[in-house]
């Protein structure tokens, strides 16, 4: 058994329905439970500014999948969501990246884990460390930093709770 953290994003079309529903989609992915997930956060964008503030959040996964299977998983439910790939950073129905698959480091063409931007987003961030803490998961160190120390460094003003976080499975979704 692998455990995988997800970040969760949408900011089109109900965005909070969006985001929960996918968590209780990701509880019912093929081979994966979802062991808990952090609050819904109200998230201003980062990159284009032209677009709706965001809704994130994160999702702690056990799965039996390889992380390239997962990664298939995602993006099929990312297109159950109808998500349209119109430009780069731009709007969405439902973003689905694959933060963490146990301490591994995968370099692929289709998939690099750590994600290679999270430790740059408070929006993965916030959300990730109050999951970590609130699940009383193992602390989890990148780059030889803890959470804690990356958050330091990230502007948190555009950053909102909005929800508790949930560390039972779907019930709380
Ligand atoms: N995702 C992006 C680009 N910008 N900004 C916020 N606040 N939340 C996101 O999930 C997000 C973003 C590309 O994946
Ligand atoms: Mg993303
Ligand atoms: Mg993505």
């Amino acid at each position: 058994m692998s455990l995988a953290y997800i970040g969760l994003g949408s900011n089109l079309d109900d965005p909070e329905g969006h985001v929960r529903q996918a968590l209780r989609e990701l509880d019912g992915l093929p081979l994966c439970q979802l062991v808990a997930h952090s609050s819904l956060y109200a998230t201003r964008p980062i990159g284009p500014q032209d677009q709706p503030d965001f809704i994130n959040a994160v999702a702690a996964l056990e799965t039996k999948l390889s992380p390239l299977a997962l990664l298939d998983q995602l993006q099929g439910l990312e297109q159950r969501h109808r998500r349209q790939r119109l430009r780069h950073w731009g709007p969405r129905t439902l973003d689905l990246d694959l933060l963490l698959y146990n301490q591994d480091t995968i370099m692929r063409p289709r998939l690099r884990v750590p994600h290679p931007h999270m430790h740059e987003r408070a929006f993965v961030l916030a959300p990730l460390e109050e999951l970590v803490s609130a699940a009383q998961l193992e602390p989890i160190v990148l780059y030889q930093q803890s959470l804690a120390e990356w958050l330091k460094h990230l502007e948190q003003n555009g950053i909102q709770r909005l929800s508790d976080p949930g560390v039972t499975t779907t019930a709380t979704v």
